[in-house]
């Protein structure tokens, strides 16, 4: 039998954005095919498969909110692992079938509208056209991976893996590893293999202002009861919170705040753990410099507790703040300080002594030292929030590639559709909250906005959808106005600014007025008839 090649929703990515809307559109009625570059479901989880790879956002936030999806799956870690996370991806597809509407190993390398037929035509790399009339963009945050152009990269006669290519059951024991990299990747890498290889050395940039994770396992038995009491409220909460967790930021200004409710405020914000210093603290910790440095100051002190060689405490909680605390998104640790009183452990400040390049049996710094390794992991990061989707060639209908479209800066409506290019919306992307929040948090609610508009456009034989350019300009500016406010540009390097890769446009990626602000502007719209659309009905014939 051939492949049929005409859906009326083409899906690209099978994690956790591509599930929901293929999960929803077939409740709608609508045929979909995904689309996806990897060999199973999981999207971020299938790809970062290294070691003490990890959930940052606590459960039960962090899954599906559908009682018929956590109605028979229990999380056993309150941050589980990607193991787990894969595990639940396969859990769903047992119930819902959901490979019989993927294809995997299929990378979309392009996808172009027509503008007679209101079509896509979407190609994938192995040769196959397929064509829809909406085309959904599910191709998360960081899923096209960044390595910068390190001298002599080539060079390096050991082995040498990208966090989000590591190989599978990878055995690094008795090796001397070396970690490029301290962001969420490289602190979760570190901690994880420092007690078992040979000896670790790490080089690092600018130090993680991480926070404890306070991990603890979930009983079944207790989770049910949770389950029973707790689950729809969670669920529910966190379209009210800024960041789409189960707790808000704390409404009342650092500065208007004594210094004993300020320490107390610390104090039990540091004890719950998670997120909660960060998301839950004052609110003028994003905005107020001197507000910021006391918040900086206090996590120092926590940090320094645990570090007992001086030399260490100032390259990993200097007395000088690298950046604001939480304007680049903080991880959460386990036992990453400990590290580095282990004797088989070297923490190298490449701010200090830089790389100079890659050699065949290591990486030499500037200060002319050769550290010899036998593996080189790239904790490099990500062209995080716009990669995924700059890196498929789609155009519109005005020909022009959304990258070359965004090469001087992203513009959006909604942080869901771009002008030009109807009938394509994109899911926890650029101009969204996205990483802001808790990912399955952003997911739902704009997968169910996008969901809702196209049930409007069927019931009201409306064949396209396509934001108009004011309205772009318009959100786009309130995007810019909004990122101005925070301290989010005085880290000199983020992705939540597209800082982190070299020649690409500095500006606030997200959406930074949360959740709840975000989903009125959407609501709002919707309500008005998707307002701020052009919308174009369906000739009589068709
Ligand atoms: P990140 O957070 O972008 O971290 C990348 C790390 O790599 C970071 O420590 C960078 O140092 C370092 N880096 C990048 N380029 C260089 C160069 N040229 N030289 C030295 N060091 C470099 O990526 P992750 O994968 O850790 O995390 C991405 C997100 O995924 C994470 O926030 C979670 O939400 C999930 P820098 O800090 O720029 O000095």
């Amino acid at each position: 039998m051939s492949e049929r090649d005409t859906y009326d929703v083409v899906i690209i990515g099978a994690g956790f954005s591509g599930v929901h809307q293929l999960l929803k559109i077939r409740k709608l009625g609508l045929t979909a095919k995904v689309f996806e570059a990897g060999e199973d479901l999981g999207g971020t989880w299938l790809w970062n498969r290294y070691p003490g790879a990890r959930v940052d956002s606590p459960m039960p936030l962090y899954q599906f909110s559908d009682p018929e999806i956590w109605r028979d799956w229990t999380f056993t870690e309150k941050y589980p692992g990607g193991k787990e996370i894969q595990a639940y991806f396969q859990y769903m597809d047992k119930k819902f079938d959901i490979k019989r509407d993927v294809s995997f190993n299929s990378r979309v390398v392009s996808a172009h509208w027509d503008d007679s037929l209101d079509r896509w035509t979407v190609t994938v790399d192995d040769g196959r056209v397929f064509q829809g009339q909406f085309l959904s963009l599910c191709t998360g945050v960081g899923s096209k991976y960044y390595i910068p152009r390190f001298k002599g990269l080539d060079a390096f006669k050991g082995e040498m893996h990208h966090s989000s290519r590591w190989p599978e059951d990878y055995d690094f024991k008795k090796k001397r590893v070396g970690v490029i990299g301290t962001g969420a990747t490289g602190v979760q890498i570190i901690q994880e293999i420092a007690p078992d290889v040979a000896h670790l050395t790490v080089f690092q940039r600018t130090p993680n202002l991480t926070l404890p994770m306070r991990q603890r396992k979930l009983i079944a038995d207790e989770e049910e009861k949770v389950k029973k009491d707790l689950y729809e409220i969670s669920f529910k909460r966190r379209h009210q919170t800024f960041a789409g967790l189960d707790f808000d930021i704390n409404p009342k200004l650092m500065r208007d705040a004594t210094p004993e409710e300020r320490a107390l405020a610390f104090e039990e914000q540091w004890e719950k753990g998670g997120f909660h210093f960060w998301m839950g603290s004052f609110a003028d910790l994003f905005f107020d410099q001197k507000s910021n440095d006391e918040a900086y100051a206090f996590w120092r002190k926590k940090v320094r507790e645990r570090v007992p060689n001086p030399e260490l405490q100032e390259k990993l909680a200097p007395m000088q703040p690298p950046h604001p605390f939480g304007v680049k998104r903080p991880c959460l640790e386990q036992r990453y300080y400990e590290v580095y009183s282990q004797p088989n452990v070297t923490l190298v400040d490449i701010s200090k002594d830089a790389i100079e390049e890659i050699t065949p049996n290591g990486l030499k710094t500037s200060d002319g030292v050769e550290h010899e390794l036998d593996v080189l992991v790239l904790a490099t990061g990500f062209d995080m929030v716009t990669g995924g989707i700059t890196s498929i060639d789609i155009r519109g209908q005005d020909g022009i590639p959304m990258k070359e479209r965004w090469a001087d800066g992203v513009r959006s409506y909604l942080g869901v559709a771009s002008a030009t290019y109807p009938n394509m919306f994109w899911i926890y992307g650029p101009q969204s909250p996205s990483s802001f929040t808790n990912g399955p948090s952003s997911i739902e609610l704009t997968s169910d906005w996008i969901i809702d508009c196209m049930k409007f456009m069927k019931e009201n034989n409306i064949s396209s959808i396509v934001p108009t350019a004011e309205a772009q300009h318009a959100y786009s500016e309130l995007v810019d106005q909004l990122g101005a406010v925070g301290l989010w540009s005085r880290a000199k390097t983020s992705w939540y600014m597209g800082s982190n890769v070299e020649g690409k446009k500095t500006q606030m990626l997200q959406f930074s007025g949360s959740i709840p602000a975000y989903a009125k502007l959407c609501n709002d719209s919707a309500e008005k008839g998707y307002d701020g659309f052009h919308l174009k009905m369906a000739s009589v014939q068709a």
